[in-house]
């Protein structure tokens, strides 16, 4: 067969880069970039590896089955539905539909019919159960974004923005508070612009290196740093007086609770210079135009990633930093109806504490979903609706679940535990069934999901201008194997048990969405005409987007933030009640030295050649298979250990081996160690070949922020001690 090359776009992660995919013999042979408008020719080395990636040994290409004795053999796909069917159905009918749960993964984003198939068949059969990687991840961004309002036209973002400030997030590796397309590019031409760039991390990051001001404050104090930003700001009147006056309420309550925040006692607190936080606080409310956007770090630094959610989106309010009346719209959205722009305020509503509540802990669903990191105890702990079964969805719970401990006697005690994954993943290896799924060059697809980053946080991700792009899908599964899209297992799923499924368009949540479409059951549709009914409704028509074979500007020159209704009432808030008081917790005099029994404090992070726990295989790690913890060289040095040095990380939950690294750019106190790596059965072979969860270390119960459930799951309490 000859070699063809076809243009697709990288779905391995949220970045959407596009690509051109050398195909020889019906399989992905190599990939390189695209030229585009949107990305210039920008793809990264996972990217590239996308063709070892979907070819790896380790690919799954079966699906399996767990015997007796634990291990796992293969089994058809159809024979392995028609038997999980007849196991939900025995579950239902003897527990209920809350029985069965949930989870998706961060692979859900591959394909965009996985989630609203898996919330189609959530609906046939009745549960609420429906958990996400959102509430061990950000939570804290939809849940404030509640409790403030939002903006019924675009933030300034990344439209030419003339300060940056990112609170413990590193987008030039993880490209999380980046948009879409090359984050080196973005931030050097943001740079050479005159940008303004503020970072606050207690790690000397990439991104930290390239700052104007680095704050390497100590991790955890972001709550009360944003307060001592805020404090500065109104005490100096830098805030945008005129757009207080008119759109936000709340600022005389927010004053007084930031006032004892001064930047002494907070610099004092959080390890850096009075002056710095002065600098800071001046150089992002002088700016013209902005953004503030905070990263993983700060939201599992302390078990506040609510609070510290929402003084971020206070930080943007109170310097104005929106689209006024007559802007243009440089993003109505593409694959979801025109998202209409008007300048005004849309009011907080509920946000927390809304519909399913869990059974322990009084947590219950928020805006930002269930709390995934309470499932193992609802799962745990007996009484009527308890969970038995789990479906998970490109996730890998086992080992990225905040309490290691608790998930893994959790996962045991299931009924049923069911995966759809690409490999034995450590989660799969404890299911009863392990479904072996198609990748995304063997599925079509289309950047549905870029244009729902829209709505997730200020300044999060996503394409500056609207565009977009679509995929056929560009290859067969591998010849032999019996792989199947991950929403079709939900559709055969609901044959078999004989339910009916509608199906909700991308954007179901916006007005003017039409309403799901029910589907017909005796059918065995395409990937592609399900992709139709999940456009429906949109801007541009797919029609359109599918005429291009690459990704395409689809610019709405008419699209313009209108003026403000006459008479609306609705404000922003930025003086949340509830927020507040937790703020006003934290004041200066009123803090609590904890855990002082531990010398070092374990920080999260990301590395280049990984996505969370996904592909760890030769062709990305090259070699370094294991998650290093990074220490600083003068406590090294003070430990009287070296690189490659054998170490156990022990916290009060529990204890792991590790292998020393130095990070000089690290801040002293603190060991950086990604998670994502590790066994489930607690073996050195494992260690070896894997690594180490992290995850282990960690109490889902101790410290968590009551409006998600998310613990703390950086800054963790941990000694270290030498083992060789
Ligand atoms: N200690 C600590 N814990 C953390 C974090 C942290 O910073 N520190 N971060 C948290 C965050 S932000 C997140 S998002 C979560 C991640 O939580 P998860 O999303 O649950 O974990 P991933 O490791 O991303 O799991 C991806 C799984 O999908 C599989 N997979 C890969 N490609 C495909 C595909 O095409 N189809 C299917 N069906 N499966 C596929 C992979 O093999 C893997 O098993 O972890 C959280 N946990
Ligand atoms: N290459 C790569 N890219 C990824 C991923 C990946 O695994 N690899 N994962 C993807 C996922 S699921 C997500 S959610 C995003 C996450 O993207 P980011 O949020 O940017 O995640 P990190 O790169 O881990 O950066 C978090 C930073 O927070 C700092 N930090 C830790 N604790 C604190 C604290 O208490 N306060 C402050 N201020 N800083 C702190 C850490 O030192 C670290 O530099 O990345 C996505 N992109
Ligand atoms: S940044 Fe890398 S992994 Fe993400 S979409 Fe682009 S090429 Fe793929
Ligand atoms: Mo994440």
């Amino acid at each position: 067969m000859a070699t063809t090359v076809r243009k697709s776009f990288c779905r391995v992660c949220h970045n959407a880069c596009p690509i051109q995919v050398e195909i020889d013999g019906g399989r992905a042979v190599k990939v390189r970039a695209d030229a585009s408008p949107t990305h210039g020719g920008y793809t990264c080395a996972r990217g590239r590896a996308l063709p070892d990636i979907e070819n790896s040994g380790s690919r799954l290409l079966h699906s399996m089955k767990r015997t007796a004795d634990g291990s796992h053999v293969p089994i058809e796909t159809s024979r392995a539905i028609a038997e999980i069917a007849d196991r939900l159905g025995s579950l239902i009918a003897e527990h209920g539909p809350r029985s069965v749960a949930w989870y998706g993964g961060t692979k859900l984003s591959p394909n965009p019919l996985s989630e609203p198939m898996s919330m189609a068949f959530m609906d046939a059969i009745g549960s609420p159960m429906r958990f996400t990687a959102n509430t061990i991840d950000k939570p804290g961004k939809v849940i404030a974004k509640g409790l403030h309002g939002s903006w019924l036209a675009p933030t300034h973002g990344f439209d030419e923005p003339d300060v940056a400030l990112y609170l413990g997030a590193n987008g030039l590796v993880s490209l999380a508070g980046t948009p879409h397309g090359s984050p080196g590019r973005f931030i050097a031409e943001f740079r050479a612009r005159g940008g303004r760039l503020i970072v606050i991390d207690p790690r000397r990051t990439a991104l930290a290196a390239r700052a104007t001001v680095h704050l390497q404050a100590r991790a955890g104090h972001d709550a009360a740093i944003l307060a001592a930003l805020l404090n500065v700001i109104l005490a100096e009147g830098w805030e945008d007086a005129e757009f207080l006056r008119e759109n936000v309420s709340g600022v005389d309550e927010l004053r007084r609770v930031v006032a004892p925040f001064t930047p002494q006692a907070v610099g004092d607190r959080a390890g850096v210079d009075a002056a710095d936080l002065v600098a800071a606080a001046r150089i992002f409310a002088q700016a013209r135009r902005g953004f503030a956007v905070a990263g993983t770090g700060p939201n599992m630094g302390a078990g506040n990633g609510t609070l510290v959610e929402y003084l971020v989106l206070v930080l943007d309010t109170v310097c104005g930093h929106y689209a006024r009346a007559g802007d243009r719209v440089r993003n109505p959205g593409t694959l979801i109806p025109r998202v209409p722009a008007k300048a005004q305020a849309s009011p907080p509503r509920p946000a927390f504490g809304i519909g399913e509540r869990i059974r322990v802990r009084g947590l219950s669903n928020s805006l930002a979903g269930m709390p995934t990191a309470a499932l193992p105890e609802e799962i745990l702990t007996p009484g009527e609706g308890r969970v038995r079964a789990l479906i998970v969805l490109g996730g890998n719970p086992a080992v990225v679940w905040p309490d290691q401990v608790l998930t893994l006697e959790a996962l045991r005690d299931l009924e049923l535990l069911v995966t759809l994954d690409v490999e034995m993943s450590q989660t799969s290896q404890l299911a009863h069934y392990v479904m072996a799924s198609q990748m995304s060059l063997e599925v079509p697809g289309y950047t549905l999901l870029s244009d729902l980053l829209l709505f997730y946080g200020n300044a999060s991700s996503g394409f500056v201008d609207a565009a977009a792009q679509y995929t056929p899908a560009l290859v067969e599964p591998p010849p032999g194997s019996d792989v199947i899209e991950e929403w079709r297992f939900f559709h055969e799923l609901a044959k078999e048990m004989g339910l009916a499924l509608n199906l909700r368009a991308g954007a179901s949540f916006m007005p003017g969405s039409p309403p799901p479409t029910p589907l017909d059951m005796t059918a065995t549709p395409t990937g592609d005409e399900m992709l139709e009914i999940l456009a429906a409704g949109s801007r541009v028509p797919l029609a359109e987007i599918k005429a291009n074979d690459s990704v395409a500007l689809y610019p709405d020159e008419t699209c313009v933030v209108a003026p403000k209704d006459e008479d609306w009432p609705h404000r922003l808030c930025i003086g949340d009640e509830t927020m507040l008081a937790e703020l006003e917790a934290l004041a200066p005099g009123r803090w609590r030295d904890t855990d002082a029994a531990f010398e070092f404090r374990l920080l999260s992070r990301r590395l280049d050649h990984m996505l969370n726990s996904s592909y760890n295989i030769p062709a990305t790690n090259r070699g370094k298979n294991i998650n290093l913890a990074y220490f600083n060289p003068d406590d090294l040095a003070r430990l009287g250990l070296a690189d490659g040095a054998r170490i156990e990380l022990v916290s009060a939950r529990a204890s792991i081996p590790g292998i020393v690294a130095t990070e000089p750019g690290l801040r002293s106190g603190y060991i950086s160690m990604a998670h994502g790596f590790g066994g489930v059965h607690d073996t050195e072979a494992e260690f070896a070949s894997a690594g180490s969860a992290t995850t282990r270390l960690l109490s889902a119960t101790e410290v968590f922020d009551r409006y998600s459930g998310q613990p703390l799951m950086s800054n963790v309490p941990v000694n270290v001690r030498v083992t060789g």
